[in-house]
């Protein structure tokens, strides 16, 4: 096995059964007029990951290792969209509703889109999820299976949401699961620190977290 450099222990992975999973880098999260900011939320803070998550994902690319992305979003007639989440909390537009960069979270609008700088090749992966946790609901767990994958390196936003449930889902189905600390993100840097502790407690009950460098380190040592 070949090993990266990690907390609270190495993280030990053979790149053949390895793949990188980008969490929901879309518009509506980094953009103003999108769902993050019309929650209340100060969306530069994922903005400024995107060249770090962008090195990532070349760093995987390059060594021919799978990428792939997910989207959080509802199908346009919002039949998956439980009321629950649609009336949760007061934000300013609503899922579903037409915002200044199309319907919120809707598959197809301009704002549910991945950001420019990260868009997915032709022929990566790309999920469509509405909840969460990137397993609920989608073939994640299938094209996982056929990809052969064992370790799952993780970036995205934001850390104590998306990127955590899917991370839980993950470690319950039996993968070896690392956060990119530096490619991941949320609106509150407290949450970010806690999300990452948690993961990496107990001697990683969830998983590992490690910079960006050193899961490039680690693969180009493999
Ligand atoms: C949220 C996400 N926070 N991608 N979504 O609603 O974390």
């Amino acid at each position: 096995m070949a090993e990266i450099a990690a907390q609270p222990f190495a993280f030990a992975f053979r790149p053949e059964t390895t793949a990188l999973i980008v969490i929901d880098m879309q518009r509506d999260f980094a953009e103003p007029g999108g769902f993050g900011a019309s929650l209340g939320n100060d969306v530069s803070r994922v903005v400024a990951i995107v060249p770090t998550v962008k090195k990532l994902i070349e760093g995987f690319r390059a060594a021919g290792l799978p990428v792939i992305h997910t989207m959080e979003c509802h199908r346009p007639d919002l039949s998956d969209l439980p009321p629950a989440k649609r009336d949760r909390g007061k934000p300013t537009i609503r899922i579903g509703d037409v915002g200044p960069m199309g319907r919120v979270l809707i598959a197809g609008e301009p704002g549910t889109a991945i950001l420019d700088e990260l868009a997915p090749l032709p022929g990566e992966i790309v999920i469509e999820k509405p909840g969460k946790g990137a397993f609920y609901a989608t073939g994640l767990g299938d094209d996982l299976k056929r990809l052969g994958a064992r370790q799952l390196v993780f970036a995205g936003v934001t850390t104590e949401v998306c990127v955590q449930t899917t991370m839980r889902e993950a470690n319950d189905r039996g993968y070896e699961c690392l956060v990119a600390e530096d490619a991941t993100e949320s609106y509150f840097p407290e949450f970010k620190a806690a999300a990452l502790a948690m993961i990496r407690a107990q001697g990683a009950i969830i998983g590992w977290t490690a910079t960006t460098d050193q899961v490039l380190e680690g693969i180009a040592n493999a």
